[in-house]
């Protein structure tokens, strides 16, 4: 229900399944996978399952032009009437593919006025398209902030690619971490709804992660998606561990119980593939492969 929120914010989040954990019993989302490249590295990325940025083991996503993806989201739209929300979530970062992902956002909103634009980025480019996002009518934006602190944020990136050259080490996690709260400044002021997404890494950022919601709140966030990392074979030299675990059901829940109180916590994100189609829980992307697109126009 409504609750305690103004009605013009209540009209953009009471449809939207990630922003309202009512909504998502009966609205279904989309992603398009328009957006290959991305402008950073994190140690836990496999480029499969986004919006997270999350990362474990699955189907690579089909890769579409803006014109497939627009052709795709008329066939979901018109298969699945409770589709509300399109994301461009990855599989690399939407803002690192400008081109791909507001040409989709402008195509997609010609065909079909009613559909919610949602967008999920690690924030590096962040500030330079506040405009542009504004300019598009799009909503809703998620940033992937895993932390604020650079000795923090030199354990989870490698490098970043920003200003024509590759920055590595706290260097470029400072600098990361100045554009995605920059950025969430920027559009919490323009009255766009952020939500941010932390991936929760156990003995990397975990207790920082309340630093993290304290630093999200004061700027605005509307939400707070803490998410477990989900561990891969492949992660164990990348952290240079022997073996980068996930957190448990409890130590999730407790970071989780310790940041509630400023703003809300999402805690029914499914971490979703780059390509998801449907209620979310309830992946449908298998029904929308571009050739079965083709075969329903
Ligand atoms: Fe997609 Fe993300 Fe928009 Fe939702 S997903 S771009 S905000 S429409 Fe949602 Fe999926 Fe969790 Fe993301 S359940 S991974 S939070
Ligand atoms: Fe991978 Fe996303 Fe990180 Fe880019 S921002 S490296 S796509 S997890």
């Amino acid at each position: 229900d409504q609750g305690k929120l103004p009605t013009e914010i209540w009209e953009k989040v009471k449809n939207h399944p990630c922003y309202s954990e009512d909504a998502h019993h009966y609205y279904a989302r989309m992603h398009v996978a328009v957006a290959p490249a991305c402008n950073i590295q994190c140690n836990y990325c496999n480029r499969k399952y986004d919006c997270a940025n999350e990362s474990r083991p699955g189907v690579v996503s089909e890769k579409l032009t803006p014109e497939q993806a627009v052709r795709k989201v008329i066939a979901v739209a018109t298969t699945i009437p409770q589709m509300t929300v399109l994301g461009i979530a990855g599989p690399g970062d939407a803002l690192a593919n400008p081109e791909k992902t507001f040409k989709t956002f402008e195509l997609v909103t010609k065909a079909a006025p009613d559909i919610k634009l949602c967008l999920s980025t690690n924030g590096l480019a962040l500030p330079d398209y506040v405009d542009t996002i504004v300019k598009a009518k799009i909503d809703h934006v998620t940033i992937t902030i895993n932390t604020i602190d650079p000795e923090i944020g030199a354990k989870i990136y490698p490098w970043i690619f920003f200003n024509h050259k590759r920055h590595t080490g706290v260097e470029a996690a400072r600098i990361l971490a100045h554009r995605q709260l920059q950025g969430l400044e920027m559009l919490s002021n323009r009255g766009i709804l952020c939500k941010i997404n932390s991936v929760m890494i156990p003995n990397i950022n975990d207790e920082h992660l309340i630093q993290v919601n304290k630093a999200v709140t004061s700027r605005g966030a509307f939400l707070h998606n803490i998410m477990p990392l989900i561990s891969a074979p492949e992660h164990g030299t990348a952290f240079g561990l022997k073996g980068q675990r996930g957190p448990t059901t409890q130590e999730l829940k407790a970071v989780q119980d310790a940041c509630e109180g400023q703003i809300s916590m999402m805690r029914h994100c499914r971490q979703c593939r780059a390509d998801a189609v449907g209620l979310l829980g309830d992946d449908r992307s298998a029904e929308f492969t571009t050739e079965q697109v083709m075969k329903m126009e």
